[in-house]
This record gives structure tokens, sequence and C-alpha cells, in this order.
């Protein structure tokens, strides 16, 4: 087709196009035929966009036949301009019927096989839990609430004289040594335990009575093996009244083993020392594993050790400025890892700590 314009043109030479208009018209009409039957073949738009490039691109038909635009004389520029107009509009138009046409099969085709079941269940997202420290923290919050108790926290950098010498602990005393304390300097160190922060509420209700509060929170030592944590968990319980005697103390601490453990579990109390107690008794759960027939996990003796308690200390009640003549009252102080290994079998408190999913999903 091309072939023969470009001779047309040769031949056409001084002559003008006027003249010879049909002839080129025709030649024309025959390539726009050819051009359409192009278009109508195409069965995608990738197709399309090659038909469209070959006519209409840089170097396109129709970029080639308006050079001779520039080759033919004014009075012919208007007539080939027509000739030319005509051509590209048909062609154009018809290329931009079958553009919309194939692109809309295309989407159609797509929706078809892409389609989305919205009726189908949605795929879960995993769930996560509470660490087993909270849930055995939570749950000896809510047995002391349920008895009346109120849940008090501190701080966690504590001055050397709410943690020690409030608590009837003096400078001599190990516990003050510093492989078990972190000091933060001479006066403030990481609290050891958290009886400070009862040491200060006695400190705010005196003389109101009763104390009636548990104590939870982070507690900080210089220790590390597979029953010792450097930071560790302790819920500390305190009351004080007039009348409150050792009775009452082991009466709280039994129904307190009972929630826990099971009503079946018996506790027993054995004579023990803390500085900021008197007495002291140190308290054992019988063991669950082997009906206190005696196995490993209690080491053959039927009980397991779990908190310490005993009366408050007098000196200690006087520092908050009660008369303990008149005033008694019981505390202890729980590991919440400890019972969290107990009650669940973990055998090496570092792994409460290890975050290792594999370990906490089992709760
Ligand atoms: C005040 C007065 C007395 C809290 C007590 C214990 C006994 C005790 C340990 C248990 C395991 C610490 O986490 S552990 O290593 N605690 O044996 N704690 S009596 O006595 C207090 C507290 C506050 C004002």
């Amino acid at each position: 087709m091309f072939e023969k314009i470009k001779i047309f043109f040769e031949e056409l030479e001084t002559d003008s196009l006027e003249s010879k208009k049909d002839v080129l018209e025709d030649i024309l009409s025959l390539a726009k035929e050819e051009g359409l039957i192009e278009i109508d073949k195409g069965k995608k738009v990738d197709d399309l966009k090659i038909v469209q490039t070959k006519y209409f691109g840089k170097k396109g038909i129709i970029s080639d036949l308006m050079k001779y635009m520039g080759k033919v004389s004014n009075k012919d520029k208007p007539i080939l301009g027509k000739i030319i107009h005509n051509f590209k509009t048909t062609l154009e138009d018809k290329l931009n019927q079958r553009f919309t046409v194939l692109k809309k099969t295309e989407i159609n085709a797509k929706l078809e096989t892409e389609k989305i079941d919205i009726t189908l269940p949605g795929t879960n997202s995993q769930r996560g839990h509470k660490h087993p420290l909270t849930l055995v923290e939570e749950q000896i919050k809510e047995i002391f609430t349920n008895i009346g108790f109120t849940v008090v926290e501190g701080f966690e950098i504590e001055e050397d004289y709410y943690n020690f010498e409030r608590l009837n602990i003096p400078k001599d005393h190990p516990a003050r040594e510093m492989q078990d304390t972190f000091y933060l300097n001479e006066d403030v160190v990481l609290r050891t335990h958290t009886s400070p922060v009862q040491a200060r509420i006695m400190d705010k209700m005196c003389p109101q009575l009763p104390v009636k509060i548990i104590a939870p929170g982070k507690v900080f030592r210089r220790d590390d093996d597979s029953t010792h944590s450097p930071m560790f968990h302790q819920i500390e319980g305190l009351m004080v009244d007039k009348n409150i005697t050792f009775a009452d103390l082991k009466g709280v601490l039994l129904h307190l083993v009972k929630s826990i453990f099971g009503e079946e579990r018996k506790i027993r109390l054995r004579p023990s020392y803390f500085p900021f107690t008197e007495p002291s008794a140190e308290v054992d759960v019988s063991c669950g594993n082997c009906n206190q027939e005696g196995c490993r996990v209690c080491g053959y003796t039927g009980w397991l050790e779990i908190l310490g308690s005993g009366m408050v200390h007098p000196s200690v009640l006087e520092m908050a400025g009660y008369n303990s003549n008149e005033v008694t009252g019981f505390a202890f102080g729980i590991g919440i890892e400890r019972i969290a290994m107990l009650k669940y079998g973990i055998d090496d408190m570092r792994l409460l700590f290890d975050n290792d999913l594999r370990f906490l999903e089992q709760f």
C-alpha cells in the first residue's frame, strides 16, 4: 500500500493533486479497509496496541503520510489534509471503539477468574493470652479482694529507709549486703521486697484501723539460677487491727492455699525468722503430686514450701505510729514465680522470663 502512495506522489511531480485526487482517495480507501480489518482481528488489548503503533506511532503510516504535506503545493495542501484527516479519523474511531470493547471483555474475564466468595469463613488471627505470672497474680489478688483486702502499689526504686530500716532490718543484717541488694546510691535501692509499700501505707493511715492490704509487684535481688531471678514478683499482705492473732493468719493462709491449689490441700507452719515478724513461720502446702506419699517434686517430704509469714514485729508497728500494746497484725510474703512453678509444674524459673512462645502457648 505504501509503495503505491510513494509511486503516486513521484508521478504527481508538477501536476496538481486536484485532478488526481480520486486516485489517491482510492488507494487510501483500500488502505483504510485493510486497517479496519486489522483492527477487527485484534482479540486482545495488546494486539490492538500493535495496530495502533503501526498506524499512529511516531514512525507509523499516518506520520509518513503527513510528510507529503510538506511536498505538495500550497494549493494542494488542504486537499491532501482532508484526505489524510478522513483516513485518520476513521481508523481512530474504530480503534477507540475496539479498545473499549476489548478492555471491558478483559476486565469481565478477570472478575470472573478472581471472584471472591464472601460467604467463606474468614481466617481468624491468633489471639494472645495472659502470661502465667499474670494469671497467678490476678488469681491471688481476687482471692484477697473477695475477703476485704485492698490492692496497693508503690515504688520499685525505694529509699533504703523504707526498704530496710522501717522493716526492722538493721544496718548489719545479712539481707542488706551488697550481694543481695541493687544499690542505686547509698540511700536508694531497687526494692528487695514490696514491704516498703505497706510501711508507707501504715504511715498514711495511722491511727486508722484496720489496715488490710496486699501489695503486688516486681522486686529485685542479686540472684540468678534455676530457682532465682534478679527480678521476680511478690505479693505481700498485711492486716493490722485490734485483736489480730496468729489464728487469723493461719485461717487466711489456709483459705489462700485451698483457693489456689484445691480444697483437699493442707498447710503446715514451721517456725522461722524474719526481722519484720515475730513470731515468724514458713508455710508449706501438702504435695499434690504424690498426695504426701513422697516424690521427687517434694523431695520425698510430702510438703512444698510456698510462703513466709508472721505476726508484725512490735517495732514495725511502733515506727508507723501504732501502739503495739493495743494493736497487732499479721503479714505474709508470697513469691509469685514459686506459686506459678508449683501450680503449672515448671521446673526452671528462667522459662517464665524467656518469653518463648512454645512455652507461653501452653497456658
Ligand atoms: C510490713 C511488715 C511485715 C512481709 C513478709 C515474708 C514473711 C516472707 C518471702 C516469701 C517468698 C519473700 O518472695 S519471697 O522470697 N517473704 O517470707 N514476708 S512476712 O512482712 C511484712 C511486710 C510489711 C510492714
